[in-house]
């Protein structure tokens, strides 16, 4: 039988099998072959499993099937290495959430985000959330290089439609800082959730990332929305140059057109993305966004 991790908590897996949840541990074997791998199992991933009662409520997990995508955390794990913590696997969307109030734009993280995005292929949305409290003017530039930008308000009801309509029948998750909406928003897509609203949980969140219940919830009209708790900044992680440029989807026509055929398009001359951003054909606040994440890169 074939089913979907939901929920994934030290050792235990609740998986949707279509028409119930089953309760599941990992088989010994899988253990032992995937010690390698620093997350045997997490929510999205598609398993096998073998029922162990005559309910059918309990299962052991025989099989992970190789993961479509996954978003992880990366942690700095010493001189240009770094560790990998699996977040969701198998996405259909990810949605970076940002406030057009507070907490206040930040430019840097979205496009970081937006990177670990495009490294695994995952399709990345924008969601610009209390749009009912400010100006989503920034978000535009984005729009343009091809990213869809839902406006949202979880205070409202503005834009949830279109939000659900986005996310389908497929699997989406949250990601963003801390306090832009996150948990409004997936109790707005789903009324009765009660996600953990507010700064209580927020500063809960602080110590408890590795042990926080990951959990992937089913919406009553189709799809699933995996919730993350808030971070403020995501780790560097090892990416050659030439790699980390191809993350930017609008330095793409460029990229082959400089006179170094290995320019990181930092300093040297006659650069085809730095003449581009001079040009106004890429922006300037991406291409600074580049060098950051490359300079985290160069440490
Ligand atoms: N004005 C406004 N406030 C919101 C909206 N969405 C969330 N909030 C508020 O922002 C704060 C943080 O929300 P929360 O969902 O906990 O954010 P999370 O940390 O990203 O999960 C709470 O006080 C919410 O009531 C929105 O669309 N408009
Ligand atoms: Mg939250
Ligand atoms: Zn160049």
């Amino acid at each position: 039988m074939i089913g979907r991790v939901l929920r994934a908590q030290s050792g235990q897996y609740w998986v949707d099998v279509g028409d119930r949840t089953v309760h599941c541990t990992l088989r010994g074997r899988l253990k032992k072959e995937r010690r390698a791998v620093t997350d045997l199992a997490v929510i999205g991933d598609r398993v096998h499993v073998e029922l162990v009662d005559e309910a059918g409520d309990e299962g052991v997990i025989d099989a992970v099937e190789e993961r479509r995508n996954r978003f992880a955390r990366r942690q700095p794990g010493g001189r240009g290495k770094y560790k990998e913590q699996v977040v969701v696997a198998n996405l259909d969307w990810l949605f970076v959430v940002m406030a057009c109030s507070k907490p206040p734009f930040n430019p840097r993280l979205l496009d970081r985000f937006l990177v670990i995005a495009e490294l695994d292929a995952i399709p990345a949305a924008i969601v610009a959330n209390k749009i009912d409290e400010g100006e989503d003017d920034r978000f535009a530039s984005y729009e343009a290089i091809g990213y869809p930008v839902l406006r949202t308000s979880a205070r409202d009801g503005t834009g949830i439609e279109a939000l659900r309509a986005q996310i389908g029948d497929g699997v989406a998750a949250f990601v963003g800082p801390s306090g832009v909406g996150k948990s409004s928003l997936l109790n707005r897509l789903e009324p009765g959730l009660g996600a953990a609203v507010g700064a209580i949980s927020e500063t809960l969140d602080k110590g408890r990332h590795t042990t926080r219940v990951a959990e992937l919830h089913p919406l009553a009209g189709g799809g699933w929305v995996a919730d993350t708790p808030g971070l403020r900044e995501l780790a560097a992680f090892a990416l050659p140059a030439a790699e980390l440029a191809g993350c930017f989807p609008e330095m793409r026509p460029f990229l082959g057109a400089c006179r170094f055929p290995d320019c990181t398009h930092d300093r040297e001359p006659d650069c085809a993305v730095r003449d581009a951003v001079a040009a106004g054909a890429i922006s300037a606040a991406r291409y600074d966004s580049y060098l950051r994440i490359r300079a985290d890169e160069a440490r």
